[in-house]
């Protein structure tokens, strides 16, 4: 998200580089950028105004003396104000209510509300280790209960069963009822969407609402809608009075007007992102965090967090301890380490947060990298346990064997030798270094030439 948005404002941003005090025509000179690239990313019209005159006013205050640095300090300015204007702090989940808790999604058709259902459910299940129920209301889509089902049972959610003969209305106080039973913490009430906005899906929902009381109302919406988003999420809130948002398909949404909008335009505050389609694609919405985003500044926290929650800790530390030892660094070593990279999403995920990543090039193919992750995997299986702990004694006619069994070519199986050499050398280098720096620097290996152009920080 915000790839556009980012490399337009990072070098409006620049034309402050050099300046030695903020004037009125200088500063008047970038916001009239900043306005275009925030209009360009589809932020609702009265957002941008709104947030330009406290950017203005907030600069022309600065003294020369207090400005030492003049880029800096309108750039802090400009964080501070986007960090404001997508909702201050990060509001979590409001989980102390007596259980069980209700989360009711609400939201157009083919916003996301299902997967966002079981995305939640398993967050909730992972991070506060409650007992989790799906229960689906959706009687109308064919099929809605039963991709609701499967999702569950991927996410290793309860579910609740409903059946397209009952009401909606039935099926929330059967829900009801059997949670209470099954001593259930949360659960999720998944609904039926429109297309659009109208009557009857706005009277279902209120009167759902009215039968679990809930403690979230989350409205679920399609972040490729820009501001309309935003729009949609106010109808929404007039009804039911939401609680939070849940912004979805970011992934896929390179402008990022709808994350911009929705907080100034409803009050309510983004709680989720939904990055992609797999059951654990969805991040906590941090505004601080997207700020920095916005502004190239990369996301280190949240891909931290990251590293913390999905890489196999007590692994990583082992890795690390044998290589501080200056042990060695093996073939098996290198596979875990693949095997983690996997886990966190492969370099799609982790491209997206570190600094400068609006900047790397179009190109950057990362379903193909994940693809090489697996083939990378299949060459190790192919390797016998000993071959893997003693490198050297792959010899030709083992890489010809290896290359059979794996299906690939002996020049893969050799591409695969010169990065697990190149990692095993990176790895005694920052092997005494802290946690994060070992991580960040061997997926910056791992890509090769890839990650070439991201600049380190600012
Ligand atoms: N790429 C991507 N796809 C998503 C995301 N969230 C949902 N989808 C997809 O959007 C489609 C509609 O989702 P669904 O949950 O059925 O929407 P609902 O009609 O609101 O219940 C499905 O194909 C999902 O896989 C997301 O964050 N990223
Ligand atoms: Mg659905």
């Amino acid at each position: 998200m915000f790839e556009n948005l980012s490399n337009r404002l990072t070098s409006s941003l620049k034309r402050l580089t050099g300046a030695s005090k903020l004037t009125e025509s200088n500063i008047e000179e970038v916001v009239s950028e900043v306005r275009v690239a925030l209009l360009e990313a589809d932020v609702a019209l009265e957002v941008v105004e709104g947030f330009l005159s406290s950017v203005k006013r907030r600069a022309l205050g600065f003294s020369v003396a207090e400005a030492l640095d003049v880029h800096q300090t309108f750039v802090k300015i400009v964080h501070e104000e986007l960090t404001k204007m997508m909702g201050e702090s990060q509001s979590e989940l409001s989980l102390k209510a007596k259980p069980p808790l209700i989360i009711l999604m609400a939201g157009l058709q083919g916003s996301g509300k299902t997967t966002s259902a079981a995305k939640l459910g398993k967050h909730i299940k992972d991070k506060y280790k409650k007992r989790v129920a799906l229960a689906s209301g959706d009687i109308y889509r064919p099929a809605a209960i039963e991709q609701l089902q499967i999702l569950s049972d991927q996410a290793g959610l309860e579910f609740i069963e409903s059946s397209i003969e009952q009401t909606p209305r039935q099926i929330a106080e059967d829900a009801l009822k059997e949670a209470k039973g099954r001593l259930i913490d949360v659960l999720l009430f998944d609904t039926a969407g429109r297309q659009s906005v109208d009557d009857e899906m706005m009277s279902e929902i209120t009167e759902l609402s009215v039968v679990l009381s809930p403690t979230e109302t989350l409205f679920v919406v399609d972040s490729m809608m820009g501001q309309e988003a935003a729009t949609s999420a106010k109808a929404f809130d007039q009804a039911l009075d939401l609680t939070g948002v849940i912004l979805t398909k970011t992934d896929g949404d390179a402008r990022g007007g709808a994350a911009l909008s929705v907080k100034a335009i409803t009050g309510k505050p983004i709680k989720f992102l939904g990055i992609g389609e797999k059951i654990d694609a969805l991040d906590i919405f941090h505004p601080d965090r997207m700020a920095s985003r916005i502004l190239g500044m990369g996301d280190i926290l949240t891909l931290i967090e990251e590293a913390e929650t999905k890489v196999d800790k007590e692994k990583a530390e082992k890795l690390a301890t044998k290589v501080q030892k200056r042990q060695k660094f093996d073939l098996e070593d290198f596979r875990d380490q693949i095997e983690q990279m996997k886990n966190m999403g492969g370099l799609e995920g982790i491209l997206d947060k570190l600094p400068g990543a609006a900047n790397l090039p179009g190109s950057m193919n990362s379903s193909m990298e994940a693809k090489k992750f697996e083939r990378m995997g299949i060459i190790l299986d192919s390797m016998s346990k000993r071959e893997r702990q003693f490198p050297d004694l792959i010899n030709p006619s083992r890489k010809k064997r290896i290359a059979a069994g794996s299906g690939s070519q002996v020049s893969e199986v050799n591409g695969l030798l010169k990065q697990y050499k190149q990692m095993q050398k990176m790895m005694k280098k920052v092997g005494r270094k802290g946690g994060m720096q070992r991580i960040a620097s061997s997926m910056q290996n791992m890509g090769g030439g890839v990650f070439g152009g991201i600049p380190k920080g600012r």
